[in-house]
């Protein structure tokens, strides 16, 4: 558990992505209560300074000795990293929100949304799992409809952005937008296909059952933060050229019926949900708007014409925000508020 105090010895571990960045700028934007704060990443940062409030910290490498005195980690270095890592600066008696899979789906590891779950935070042992971004967004929104009307089915189709995958995939987009404006010949390094103007079927590993990884982290992750194994989810996960922000398109059967105005009503009253929806003056959440956001912006809100107790809708929130950086800093806050 976490001990009271007026400041913490903070960590980021993977400072230097995507998220990592992210999570600098969120720590300082929430004037989070920061005694020092360290930042870590590989052996090609080494030399390398980044900014926080008015300070220029060093970037550091990893050892066995790297969490003494350090009271909070938040990781976000990649799921090798999270596995080795983790449990080292849990036993030196660090609280460690890891933002990778590694731990998600561990019956030991607490899987929180604040705004769904904060009451899960009771029973970690160290380690706490930030989970994966598409469903952050979407369990934000299904919490409050389930408690109204317990949701039976789901089924989510999504469209994420490169940035996502990290900081190679977002200069990969421009560099191939540049270059195939430019008529010259693109090259395929993250993707397996070209990612600008067009649209790719699939984000993380083919398994089995020919649903991909990413997909699957809906379905199991969705049923351990709300809590109901009986919540059927069926996803497919689409990567798009967008650099920010995923967009989801919901179709989401509850066991009561409701109509879209209870809806917007109930969402209205969410934490962390904004309703943006007007069709009549083409008012929709859209990623170039809610990119920088907190919220999960929700639109398009309309009944299921075909089944008996039915709602379609369109949900986007920022994927470094609220689907990494920002909803750990929240569960760190959390757990302060708690000590
Ligand atoms: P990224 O931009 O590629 O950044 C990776 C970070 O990990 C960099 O800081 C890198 O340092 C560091 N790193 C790599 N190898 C390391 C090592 N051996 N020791 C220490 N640090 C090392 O990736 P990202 O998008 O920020 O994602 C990072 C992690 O967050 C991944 O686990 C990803 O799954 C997770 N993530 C989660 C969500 C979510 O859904 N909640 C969303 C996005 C990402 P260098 O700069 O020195 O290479
Ligand atoms: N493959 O944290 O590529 O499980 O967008 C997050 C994002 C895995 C994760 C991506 C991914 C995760 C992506």
């Amino acid at each position: 558990m976490l001990k009271k105090k007026g400041k913490y010895i903070t960590a980021v571990v993977g400072a230097t992505g995507a998220v990592g960045n992210e999570m600098i700028k969120t720590l300082e934007e929430r004037a989070f209560p920061i005694e020092r704060l360290r930042l870590f990443a590989s052996e090609r940062s080494e030399g390398r300074r980044m900014e926080f409030r008015d300070m220029m910290i060093p970037v550091e490498t990893l050892n066995e000795k790297s969490f003494e005195g350090i009271d909070i980690a938040l990781f976000s270095a990649g799921a090798e990293r999270s596995k080795t890592w983790a449990p080292v600066a849990a036993h030196s008696g660090c609280i460690v929100v890891d933002n990778s899979s590694q731990w998600r789906m561990d019956p030991e590891v607490p899987l929180v949304v604040p705004e769904v779950n904060s009451y899960d935070l009771k029973w970690h042992k160290g380690i706490i799992a930030n989970p994966n971004c598409s469903t952050i967004q979407m369990v934000v929104v299904l919490k409050p409809i389930h408690d109204a009307a317990k949701i039976k089915r789901v089924v989510v189709t999504t469209f994420q952005s490169v940035s996502g995958t990290g900081q190679k995939a977002i200069a990969e987009l421009m560099q191939q937008t540049a270059d195939l404006l430019n008529f010259k010949a693109v090259t395929c390094t993250v993707y397996p296909y070209q990612i600008a103007f067009n649209v790719l079927p699939h984000i993380d590993k083919f398994l089995e059952n020919g649903y991909t990884k990413e997909e699957m982290k809906m379905v199991n992750e969705t049923r351990k933060i709300i809590g109901d194994p009986a919540i059927r989810v069926t996803a497919t996960t689409v990567r798009v050229p967008v650099f920010r922000c995923h967009s989801e398109s919901l179709n989401i059967e509850t066991g009561k019926k409701l109509t879209p105005d209870e809806v917007r009503a109930i969402l209205s009253a969410a934490p962390g949900v904004i309703v943006y929806d007007a069709p009549d003056k083409n008012i929709y959440p859209i990623p170039i708007d809610v990119a920088g956001k907190d919220e999960t912006y929700v639109g398009r809100i309309r009944e299921d014409e075909t089944i008996e107790n039915g709602i379609n809708m369109w949900i986007v929130a920022d994927n470094l925000r609220k689907g990494a950086a920002l909803n750990a800093v929240q569960i760190a806050e959390k757990l302060i508020e708690m000590a």
